[in-house]
C-alpha cells in the first residue's frame, strides 16, 4: 500500500521540481541567499538587543583568544598568527597611549602599503577607539595634503617606503599633527614608531577603550572620489564594516579557506571585504604587497590558496600570461570581486578551471550592494521579490547630454523599462542610511537625489548606469558624472583637469574617459584649449601630470580643441567628446598619446591607433 503513495509523492516532487525550474529557475538560489542575509541581520540585531555590540575588532579578539596559534596573515613567507597580530597591535596601542594621547573617536591617518603592519596599526588604533583614515598610497604632494587635511587627523602613521612622500609635504602639514614612521631612522619632525614598539607592552587593552556604544559610530574613513570631484573620505561605520566583513561568508567561504589578497588595503574591498571577511570567518589570508600576474599562481599553489579577491583587470592580466603546464592544478575554488567582463570571465574559467566567480557590486560609501548569488556570467547580481523588501533601489532615466536625471513636467523622475540602461539610485531610509563624507556637507548632499518620485523622498545616487534584464539580472553598463574607473581606481576628472589647468599655456582642460577595446573601465583623455598666442609644450604637460598625479590618473590621450563647448550650466560638454573617443580617423583635432619611454606626448598616428585597437600597446 505504501508503494503507490511513495511513487505518487515522488512524481509530485518531480513535477513540482519541474514547475519550479520552469517558472522560478532561481528560486532555491534566491531563497538560500536570502536566508544567509537574514541570518546575518538577526545576529547583528541580537547583539544589539543584548546591548552587546560586536564590532569587527571584537570578532578578531575572540579569535585571538580561541585560536591564538592559527595563522592570520601570511606575508612574504612569514606567518603571523592571530596571537601575533593581537600582541603587536596592542603594542601599537600602548605606544599611542603613552606618547601621543589619543581620545576615543580621534582620527588617525594611515599611509602604508600592503604589509602586516598596516593591520597592526589599524587594529592598534581601533583598540583605542580611534577612527583610522586610510590614505591612497599612490597620491603625492597637494593631493596627499588635501586628503590628510580633509579628515583632520591627530596623528599620521607612515610606512617605511612611503616616508619620502610625506617628507615632501611635511612643512605644509598642520603643526600639531604628529607624524610617526614605521622605520628606525627618521628625519626631523617625524617620530619612529618602530623604536617605541620595541619597548612597548603587549598587554591587552581594557575593552572600555574601544567598546562601541552604537554601531553607527564611524570606524574607518576610506577615500573615494565618489562620482563627484575630488577625493573625499567616506565614513564607514561599525555596522557597514560588519556587513562588508560578512561578504566572504555570504559567498560560502569558511574558516578553512585561505584567502589571497592582492588588492590595496586602502580600498574598502581589500580592507573590509578581504581582511574583515577573513576575520569574520577566522580564516587565514595571504597578503601580497602588490599584485603580480607572473607570481599569482605560484603563490596560490605555494600557500594552498582557496579564495582570491579580484578586480576585472586582474583576471585579464592572468589570461594574458603565457600558457604553462598544469594551470588547472591548484586549490582555488572561489573568487570574489567585481568588474570582470563576460568574455574574460569565460576565458578565465576555460583556462584555469572551475572557479566560482562571485561578482559583487557596491560603492564604499553606498547603501546598497548586489551579489551574483546565482553565478550568471556577466551579471553583477540579481534582484527579486525578497531583495526588494530589504533594499529599495530603482533604475531611472538619464539625460546624457545634460548629465542629470530626466524629470518630467511635474518634476518627477521615471523608471526605465527592463532591458534599458538607467541610473541606479537607492532609497535612503532609517534601515538603509547613507553616512556621507567627512567634513564637507556639500559633498554629501551632492550624492543625494531628493524629490525623486514624490515630495520628500531621498535617494543615494550611485552614479552608475545599470541594466536589469527580463530575468531580473543586473548588469553594470557605465559610470556617469565626474569620475571614471581605470586600473581599479576611480579617477576624479576635475582633479586631473585642475592639475593640467595649472600650466601657463592652457586655457581650459576637460577630462573624461574613453572606451578602449579589451580594457576594463576607461582610459583618460584630456581635451584642452590653449591661451591666445601660446604654444603647446607636450613635454611640460607630460612632466606636469606624472609629477602631480598617480600613474593611473595620467591622461593617456590629449586632444587639442580650438574652443571648448559648455553646457547650459557652463560645465564643459563631455558626452559628445566621450562618444567621439580617440580615433584620429574621426577626429580632426590634433590628438596625442602618452609615451612613457620618450617622456612626452606623441602625435597619435593611424599606425599607433591601430596598435592600440589591437591591444599591441599596453595602456
Ligand atoms: C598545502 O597543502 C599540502 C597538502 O595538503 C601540505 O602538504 C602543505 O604543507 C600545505 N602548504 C602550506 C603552505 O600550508
Ligand atoms: C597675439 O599676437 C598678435 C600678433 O602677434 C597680437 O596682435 C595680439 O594682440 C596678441 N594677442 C594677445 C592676447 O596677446
Ligand atoms: C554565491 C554564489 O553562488 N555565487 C555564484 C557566482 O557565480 C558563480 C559562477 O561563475 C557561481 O558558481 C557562484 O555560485
Amino acid at each position: 500500500m505504501l508503494l503507490p503513495w511513495v511513487s505518487g509523492l515522488g512524481a509530485g516532487i518531480v513535477f513540482l521540481h519541474f514547475l519550479q525550474k520552469l517558472l522560478l529557475p532561481y528560486f532555491w538560489q534566491d531563497l538560500w541567499f536570502l536566508l544567509k542575509v537574514i541570518r546575518c541581520g538577526i545576529r547583528i540585531e541580537r547583539y544589539r538587543r543584548q546591548g552587546e555590540l560586536v564590532t569587527v575588532l571584537d570578532t578578531f579578539l575572540s579569535h585571538a583568544r580561541r585560536q591564538p596559534r592559527k595563522p592570520f596573515i601570511v606575508f612574504e613567507g612569514d606567518t603571523y598568527t592571530y596571537e601575533d597580530v593581537d600582541k603587536r597591535s596592542s603594542r601599537v596601542a600602548h605606544v599611542f597611549l603613552n606618547h601621543s594621547p589619543l581620545a576615543k573617536g580621534d582620527t588617525v591617518a594611515l599611509l602604508m602599503s600592503n604589509e602586516p603592519d598596516f593591520v597592526h596599526v589599524w587594529f592598534g588604533l581601533a583598540k583605542l577607539g580611534c577612527v583610522v583614515a586610510f590614505l591612497n598610497t599612490n597620491i603625492r604632494s597637494h593631493s596627499l595634503l588635501h586628503c590628510v587635511r580633509s579628515c583632520q587627523p591627530r596623528a599620521l602613521v607612515v610606512g617605511a617606503d612611503l616616508l619620502e612622500a610625506v617628507e615632501e609635504i611635511l612643512p605644509s602639514l598642520p603643526a600639531d599633527l604628529r607624524v610617526w614612521a614605521v622605520r628606525d631612522s627618521v628625519p626631523r619632525g617625524v617620530a619612529s614608531l618602530t623604536e617605541k614598539l620595541r619597548t612597548a607592552s603587549d598587554k591587552p587593552l581594557p575593552r572600555s577603550h574601544h567598546v562601541a556604544s552604537n554601531l553607527k559610530t564611524p570606524s574607518l574613513y576610506i577615500f573615494t572620489s565618489g562620482t563627484t570631484g575630488v577625493p573625499k573620505a567616506a565614513v564607514i561605520t561599525q555596522l557597514q564594516a560588519l556587513k562588508g566583513a560578512a561578504g566572504l561568508w555570504a559567498f560560502g567561504c569558511t574558516s578553512d579557506d585561505i584567502i589571497y589578497i592582492t588588492l590595496p588595503l586602502y580600498h574598502s574591498s581589500g580592507a573590509i571585504l578581504g581582511i574583515g571577511g577573513c576575520i569574520e570567518l577566522g580564516a587565514t589570508c595571504v597578503l601580497k604587497k602588490k599584485f603580480s600576474a607572473s607570481q599569482f599562481w605560484n603563490d596560490c599553489k605555494k600557500y594552498n590558496v582557496t579564495v582570491f579577491q579580484y578586480i576585472g583587470e586582474i583576471c585579464r592580466y592572468l589570461c594574458k600570461q603565457p600558457k604553462r603546464e598544469g594551470e588547472k592544478d591548484h586549490q582555488v575554488r572561489l573568487a570574489v570581486g567585481n568588474g570582470v567582463r563576460s568574455d574574460v570571465w569565460r576565458e578565465f574559467l576555460d583556462r584555469f578551471g572551475n572557479i566560482k566567480m562571485c561578482e559583487l557590486y557596491g560603492a564604499t560609501e553606498g547603501n546598497i550592494c548586489f551579489m551574483n548569488h546565482t553565478g550568471k556570467i556577466g551579471a553583477v547580481g540579481r534582484t527579486n521579490f525578497f531583495y526588494k523588501l530589504f533594499f529599495t533601489f530603482e533604475l531611472i532615466k538619464y539625460d546624457f547630454q545634460k548629465d542629470e536625471p530626466i524629470r518630467n513636467q511635474q518634476g518627477w523622475c521615471s523608471h526605465v523599462k527592463k532591458g534599458e540602461p538607467g541610473l541606479l539610485i537607492s532609497r535612503v531610509t532609517e534601515k538603509n542610511p547613507f553616512f556621507g563624507y567627512v567634513g564637507n556637507k556639500k559633498h554629501t548632499e551632492k550624492k543625494l537625489l531628493c524629490d525623486v518620485f514624490k515630495k520628500g523622498d531621498v535617494y543615494f545616487n550611485t552614479g552608475d548606469l545599470m541594466v536589469q534584464d527580463h530575468e531580473n539580472f543586473l548588469y553594470f553598463c557605465d559610470r556617469l558624472g565626474d569620475t571614471f574607473r581605470w586600473k581599479g581606481e576611480n579617477i576624479a576628472t576635475t582633479e586631473v583637469a585642475d592639475i593640467i589647468g595649472m600650466l601657463d599655456f592652457i586655457q581650459e582642460s576637460n577630462v573624461y574617459g574613453v572606451a578602449v577595446p579589451g580594457c576594463e573601465g576607461k582610459a583618460g583623455m584630456a581635451s584642452i584649449t590653449l591661451k591666445p598666442n601660446k604654444s603647446l609644450d607636450l613635454e611640460k604637460v607630460y612632466e606636469q601630470v606624472v609629477t602631480f598625479l598617480p600613474a593611473y590618473a595620467c591622461p593617456r590621450f590629449l586632444r587639442i580643441q580650438e574652443k571648448m563647448e559648455t553646457t547650459g550650466t557652463f560645465k564643459p560638454k563631455k558626452f559628445q567628446l566621450v562618444q567621439e573617443g580617440f580615433s584620429p580617423l574621426k577626429i580632426s583635432d590634433p590628438l596625442y598619446f602618452m609615451d612613457n619611454l620618450k617622456k612626452t606626448y606623441v602625435p597619435l598616428t593611424k599606425g599607433l591607433y591601430d596598435q592600440i585597437m589591437l591591444g599591441e600597446i599596453k595602456l
